[in-house]
């Protein structure tokens, strides 16, 4: 089942500029920055109390990110919800009727096995889900 809120995504144009301003807003700086290139997207996390905030920037125009800013502008891009076998919960939420944009899991940022769920199944909100990989998955 979803454990918790694993962090929030928010699709910003210029990292470094958002960053600045992330910074500023919750009294710490990013703790890892990673380029995500099967996504083609460079990601900045940053911790504020228990929680995690991904700042997300495009880096081509082929990125999702990309697509999200032209149509919507910046903003919350997704929630991702951590899940302890994320081959199961893809199952269970297959079998409940939403649409899971991967056909299995594959590599995200930040140490995750990761899978999108469309947002026209969840009232017009991407949701990520995403399993922590452990040693033995390397
Ligand atoms: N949140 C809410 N709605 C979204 C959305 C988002 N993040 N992205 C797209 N949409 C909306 C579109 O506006 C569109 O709405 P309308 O039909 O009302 O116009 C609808 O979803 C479908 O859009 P689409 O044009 O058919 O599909 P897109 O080509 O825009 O793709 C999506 C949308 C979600 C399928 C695609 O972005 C995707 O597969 N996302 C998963 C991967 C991803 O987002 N990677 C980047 C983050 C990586 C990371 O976190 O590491």
């Amino acid at each position: 089942m979803m454990q918790k809120i694993e962090h929030l995504g928010i699709a910003v144009k210029d990292l470094e500029a958002a960053e600045a301003i992330y910074s500023k807003l919750l009294g710490t700086e990013p703790y890892k920055r990673e380029t995500v290139e099967s996504e083609c997207v460079i990601t900045s996390f940053f911790m504020n109390g228990p929680n995690k905030i991904e700042l997300l920037a495009a880096t081509d125009e082929s990125s999702a990110i990309h697509k999200y800013i032209e149509k919507k502008g910046e903003g919350i891009h997704h929630i991702a919800f951590a899940v302890e076998d994320i081959h199961l919960e893809m199952e269970r939420l297959r079998k409940e009727g939403f649409v899971i944009l991967n056909e299995s899991p594959k590599r995200g940022a930040d140490n995750k096995l990761i899978c999108f769920i469309h947002p026209k199944s969840a009232n017009g909100v991407l949701i990520e889900l995403c399993q922590e990989i452990s040693s033995d998955e390397e």
